[in-house]
């Protein structure tokens, strides 16, 4: 077992998308643990915390952002990275995640998305794909998904990215780069959940990687992120779609404390 993981017995189950999150993630912080503090919402992903053998924090079901964005208050020096679902941040905490990126908080979110509330047994959530047979629609969702990334750049993250658990090395490097990034880091993760809505197969055919050109132009990341409308899903780009650099929440925040 390496140094970053936990003896605590794991309950994900066996070939979820979260064990290669997890590896990726380690690798990230590789040997600066003491640096980090992690904070979870409520889920599935949220049992990180529990497996890492880092400073962590379990917020409520919705609100690892505002915990996160008060760790980073009360000691600019640590990196906090709010470990967020999608039910998690998309649905039950969309309001922070909106005003966290406004403020442009120091602090990296990631999203692991598996498009369904998995915890609790598959529900739909905010990019459940329209016709999504779940236990809460199980007739199929009537509702058309939104896209995060487009919202993200909206809403003013200055760093927004897109990995999919299943090119590890190429995830890692986004962690690496939104842990690095200075201002609001936003990474969407496409996560499978073996159970629920096993996307690897679909995934492992349309997730491509490219490299944006601009990364600093608005327009070209809101085309870029448009590419995949979360319906037909033939063409997920994955990479650094946004990175801009601009005064943070805590700058303005503790310049004259
Ligand atoms: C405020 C609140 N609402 C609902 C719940 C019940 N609940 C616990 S986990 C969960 C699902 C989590 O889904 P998601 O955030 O997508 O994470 P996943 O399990 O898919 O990783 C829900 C609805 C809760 N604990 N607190
Ligand atoms: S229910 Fe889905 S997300 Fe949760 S541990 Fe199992 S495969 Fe992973």
């Amino acid at each position: 077992m390496d140094q970053l993981t936990l003896a605590t017995e794991n309950s994900w189950c066996p070939g979820c998308g979260n064990f290669l999150l997890f590896d990726a993630l380690k690798k990230a912080i590789g040997k600066k643990e003491k640096e980090f503090v992690i904070v979870s919402g409520i889920g599935c992903h949220a049992k990180m915390a529990d497996y890492i053998n880092i400073n962590s924090f379990y917020g409520l079901h919705g609100r690892a952002i505002p915990v996160a964005q008060g760790i980073k208050i009360g000691n600019p020096n640590l990196k906090v990275i709010a470990s967020c679902g999608d039910g998690d941040a998309y649905n039950e905490g969309i309001s922070h995640l909106i005003h966290a990126a406004k403020r442009n908080s120091d602090i990296t979110v990631i999203i692991h998305d598996n498009h369904n509330f998995a915890l609790t047994v598959k529900q739909f959530t905010s990019t459940s794909p329209e016709g999504f047979k779940g236990s809460s629609t199980p007739e199929g969702s009537i509702e058309e998904p939104f896209n995060p990334l487009e919202l993200m750049i909206s809403s003013g993250a200055t760093f927004v990215a897109r990995g999919y658990v299943g090119r590890k090395d190429h995830l890692e490097k986004m962690i690496k780069e939104g842990i690095k990034h200075k201002g609001f880091s936003f990474i969407e993760i496409l996560q499978p959940c073996v159970a629920w809505y096993n996307t690897f197969e679909k995934y492992n055919k349309t997730v491509y990687e490219e490299e944006t050109e601009e990364p600093s132009s608005r327009e070209k990341a809101l085309a870029k992120a448009a590419l995949w409308d979360y319906k037909n899903g033939d063409k997920v780009p994955i990479g650094v779609f946004y990175k801009i650099n601009k005064e943070t929440f805590e700058e303005k925040l503790l310049k004259n404390a």
